[in-house]
């Protein structure tokens, strides 16, 4: 207990210094390999320490190729992926079903969201 406090006043002793931006977290909610609408676009300022809350009704894995990011789900499992949106400009969130058909595999297909980072 005590040590896990003295972790968390490190962490925040150090965000304090570097004055990051505020960290932002969204949801993913993958059902049938679609997330809904207004989870499509993921919008941050660079710098913006970002963390996703997935899940998904299959089994599978989520891709962010830009920032090599990978995470791979299953059902009930929610699954934390967490960055520093780095790099600005568009980037496609791919998810490949483990019983991936071409279709649901493809990485031309329109994507499963969109990171947006814009420069600050
Ligand atoms: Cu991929």
């Amino acid at each position: 207990m005590q040590l896990s406090l003295s972790i968390v006043l490190c962490l925040f002793a150090v965000g304090t210094l570097a004055a990051e931006p505020a960290e932002k977290t969204f949801e993913l909610a993958i059902t049938g390999g679609q997330v809904a609408k207004e989870q499509r676009l993921i919008r941050v300022d660079k710098g913006t320490p970002v963390k996703l809350r997935v899940t998904s009704d299959a089994a599978g894995s989520l891709h962010l190729h830009a920032y090599k990011l990978e995470a791979h789900l299953a059902p009930g499992t929610p699954a934390e992926l967490a960055f520093n949106a780095r790099a600005t400009g568009r980037f496609r969130f791919e998810w490949h079903a483990d019983n991936a058909t071409a279709k649901s595999g493809d990485h031309h297909g329109p994507p499963l969201a969109t990171l947006e980072v814009r420069p600050k």
